[in-house]
């Protein structure tokens, strides 16, 4: 923000002048602004900021614009044929001690020596190159008074032809310097001139510094200054005490110009003849009219008719800076005495409007959902983070809430300047968590089925092993298999797929009986020893396959089951349990269903196939027999173990050439025992065998 201090200040002397009382002199190319004496009274050209005396100006993003400039320009009319006067602050140029101590003898009531200028004055119309001081605090530019009498007597008021013409009273009173009064030290007493500073700022300076008062030598502090001023004509008179003796002529003072005849003059308002007295101020006397001069704006120092930049004319000029530069303004003047002033002096404005720079980046732009992403913007400045999703640091971590999120940082520099990046970050969709395809669902143990799932995804992990979006497995139990899926993110989804097992049966029956007599002509009863329960609570189903052994099957739903032999023999017996799910199991066992013997009571060894030769019927040869043949008298004719000449089942004569024929015995009457070692029975018949053979 710039300020607007001084304005009332700044008013109140335009109202007069185009001058302010504060100013800076910078001869020819200096920078440097100087605040330091108030040389104002000089021409001089002091530009800055409207409204401030700010000669940098800081233009940043908080107030960049348009930025007007005011020259300052300090020039009086051309020709200085009449004059205003104002009041200005008590700051007197230099000190009253300041230039060349004068009338160091000869003293009260006299005018000095003529001195020179080394610049051409305008007062009231003339042009003067010399002045005379006089030891009553006033200056005359009427030289042939030099060296004579200052009267101190007078009572006319300004302007008068009595009171001394073409002369600057600078509290015209009648005051005393002593030679004796003098304090080298201090400069007390004294009374100085000189011609101070440099061109274009040069000014005829007379100071009268403490000097005691005529018939009130007792009060020793009157003390004034004149300042004449180059180029401008401007005369300045200070007054740090004007006290009175107003017992000596009326003790009268006056401040004021009179012209070369004393037909015109000019006194500040109270200040005309009279015993007032006065304490730290200060008038300043202008020559009227309108100045003329020209202030020319330039971008930058360069001010030469080749290159240099005109930007304006005028006392003002606005302007849009856009980078650091300085602005020049020239002051360019010509005084009533022809002397040419070209003044310039710059203000210097900083433009600062650089962005910080600004990257705003995420860890990840796609994450999978509730996965954490950190979001960080990165400037080389020194700034403050806004974010729009309320953070105030450089970097933070977090979950996304929404599936698109926009991270805007807005960062502000220390010149307010602003830089705004930002990014997005897409959570991916939930991965639907896999379903499955399990084929069959249920198995037997052992058995295979393959688990699939339902969706197709980017990967797939089997617990067990396996990358495939189907496995085979072949478990022992009902087994439950984990699969992780994952999309090209590598966001992932867990399940896991069933496979119910169901047990092979443990199958056994008993038969009873098992070992049996054909002739016992009974029905051979089976009873199921299979435990069921456990298929049942499966809510499986079940049958049984029977295998009687003699070609007979029976596929039943009972549990039992019963089976008549009607022929002899050894029948391995089967039953099979078959699932509803296919899981089978079986068991076997012997049912020994044993012939009664038949045994032929003659042969005929005549060898013609009929009767030829000891035939048993229904002889199983599975079991250990044995055969003894006996003749009448008692002695065994025949002795055989497991004999094995039969009448199988078909009526066909088996193992005929082993049998007993009665070779080389006689017919007749023969006695035979058979043992026979039976499964179910062990017998030993006994029986006759008649042998013909001539029949
Ligand atoms: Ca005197």
């Amino acid at each position: 923000m710039r300020l607007t201090r001084h304005k009332n200040a700044i008013k109140k002397f335009n109202v007069m002048i185009r001058k302010i009382f504060v100013s800076v002199i910078i001869m020819s190319m200096g920078v440097a602004s100087v605040w330091a004496q108030n040389f104002d009274g000089c021409p001089s050209v002091s530009p800055s900021e409207l409204g401030t005396n700010n000669t940098e100006v800081y233009l940043d993003c908080s107030n960049i614009g348009p930025v007007t400039f005011v020259a300052n320009a300090v020039a009086t009319a051309a020709e200085a044929n009449d004059y205003t006067v104002v009041s200005i602050p008590y700051d007197p140029p230099y000190g009253y001690t300041a230039g060349t101590r004068i009338f160091a003898n000869a003293t009260d009531d006299t005018w000095g020596d003529v001195l020179n200028l080394p610049f051409t004055f305008c007062y009231y119309g003339n042009t003067y190159d010399q002045v005379v001081p006089g030891a009553n605090s006033v200056a005359t530019f009427n030289t042939s008074v030099a060296g004579g009498s200052c009267a101190w007597s007078y009572s006319a008021s300004i302007p008068s032809t009595n009171l001394f013409h073409n002369t600057i009273f600078a509290c015209y009173r009648d005051i005393y310097p002593s030679t004796s009064d003098y304090n080298a030290t201090t400069g007390d007493g004294g009374i100085f001139q000189g011609v101070l500073g440099e061109y274009p700022c040069r000014s005829y300076v007379l100071s009268f510094n403490n000097i005691k008062l005529y018939s009130c030598t007792s009060i020793r502090t009157f003390t004034s200054m004149i300042v004449l001023y180059e180029g401008t004509n401007i005369i300045d008179i200070y007054l740090r005490d004007a006290p009175t003796c107003t017992s000596w002529n009326s003790g009268n003072g006056v401040i004021g110009l009179q012209n070369s005849t004393g037909t015109m003059g000019i006194t500040p308002p109270g200040r005309n003849t009279g015993p007032w007295t006065a304490h730290e101020e200060a008038w300043r006397f202008i020559p009227t009219g309108e100045p003329v001069y020209t202030v020319t704006w330039y971008l930058g120092t360069d001010t030469s008719a080749a290159t240099g930049i005109v930007v304006g004319v005028g006392d003002t000029i606005t302007v849009w800076p856009s980078e650091t530069t300085y602005y020049t303004a020239r002051l360019q003047y010509v005084a009533c005495n022809g002397d040419e002033f070209d003044i310039i002096n710059q203000v210097h404005v900083t433009v600062d409007t650089t962005r910080p720079e600004l990257e705003v980046t995420a860890s990840q732009d796609t994450i999978c959902p509730e996965q954490e992403v950190t979001i960080t913007a990165t400037t080389g400045y020194s700034v403050t983070y806004d974010w729009n999703t309320g953070q105030t640091s450089s970097s933070f971590t977090l979950i996304p809430e929404n599936e698109v999120t926009t991270f805007v940082c807005t960062v502000t520099g220390a010149n307010h300047c602003e830089s705004v990046d930002s990014v997005t970050v897409y959570a991916a969709a939930v991965i639907p968590p896999p379903t499955f395809i399990v084929e069959p669902a249920e198995i037997c143990s052992g058995q295979n089925s393959t688990i699939t799932t339902e969706l197709e995804y980017h990967a797939y992990a089997w617990a067990i092993g396996g990358t495939g979006r189907s496995i085979t497995v072949s478990p022992d139990v009902t087994t439950s298999y984990s699969v992780t899926v994952s999309d090209e993110l590598g966001c992932t989804a867990e399940a896991e797929a069933e496979v119910v097992v169901h047990p092979h049966p443990e199958v056994d029956f008993i038969a009873s009986p098992d070992h049996l007599m054909l002739s016992d002509n009974i029905e051979v009863q089976f009873l199921n020893q299979t435990d069921t329960s456990g298929f049942i609570g499966l809510n499986d189903t079940y049958t049984w396959y029977w295998d009687f052994g003699d070609g007979e099957t029976q596929v039943t739903d009972n549990y039992n089951t019963s089976h008549f032999y009607s022929t002899w023999g050894e029948f391995v017996v089967t039953l099979e349990m078959v699932t509803s799910f296919d899981c089978r199991n079986s068991a076997s066992h012997t049912v020994y269903v044993e012939p009664d013997l038949e045994f032929p009571n003659v042969i005929t060894p005549n060898g013609d196939g009929v009767n030829d030769v000891f035939a048993v019927k229904n002889l199983n040869l599975d079991v250990p027999n044995r055969l003894s043949i006996y003749d009448r008298w008692g002695k065994k004719v025949f002795d055989m173990e497991n004999y094995k000449t039969c009448i199988d089942k078909n009526g066909i004569l088996c193992y005929p050439e082993s049998g007993f024929s009665a070779e080389k015995l006689s017919d007749g009457v023969y006695y035979y025992v058979f043992y026979y070692g039976g499964h179910v029975k062990t017998f030993e018949y006994h029986s006759s065998l008649t042998v013909v053979r001539d029949r």
